[in-house]
């Protein structure tokens, strides 16, 4: 990083006092649920509260991004945090889901002005799916939550 320049704006990694709200897809659940444990563990672990954090379960990933819009116009959440995994099958929905839920997830972060941050895993089988939902590859839900964390700060730092 560059020390030489004028102003650096940078999101601490303190998730105290901040609102998250998580939507979780049903569909996989054995998986996303180790998602969000992994997302509640970095944030009470960089001193948030596991009781501000509210939680919207949806059928399956393609509706991640309703249930986020919906959290977000509440305007109750400093950022919100999307988990859900899809793995690839015999047809090609996967694909589909996937850059729907990106896309979706994008503009709806540009559009409110909030963070959103992604913790979908697409996985192109079982092994994958666990290996990155808390096993071998880490937990894509922790690093959803810190990237929520880092943002939020940053959002409140440039000003
Ligand atoms: N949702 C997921 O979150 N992960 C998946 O792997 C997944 N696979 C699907 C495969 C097919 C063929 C279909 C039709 C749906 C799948 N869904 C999956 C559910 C999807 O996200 C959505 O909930 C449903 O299509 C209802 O709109």
């Amino acid at each position: 990083m560059n020390k030489q320049v004028g102003q650096i704006f940078e999101g601490a990694l303190t998730a105290q006092g901040i609102k998250f709200g998580i939507v979780c897809a049903r569909f996989n659940d054995f998986f996303v649920s180790k998602l969000l444990d992994g997302a509640v563990d970095v944030i009470v672990r960089h001193g948030g509260d596991a009781a501000k954090i509210s939680v919207a379960y949806v059928p399956g990933s393609y509706e991640i991004p309703f249930a986020v819009k919906k959290m977000l116009a509440t305007k109750k959440f400093d950022a919100v945090i999307a988990l859900g995994v899809v793995i690839q099958g015999a047809t090609p929905h996967a694909g589909y889901i996937n850059s729907e839920v990106a896309k979706g997830l994008a503009q709806l972060g540009l559009e409110f002005g909030v963070p959103v941050t992604y913790g979908l895993i697409t996985a192109d089988n079982l092994d994958q799916a666990v290996e990155r939902s808390g096993c071998k590859a880490g937990n894509k839900g922790g690093d959803a939550a810190l990237a929520a964390i880092e943002m939020v700060n940053l959002t409140r730092s440039i000003k």
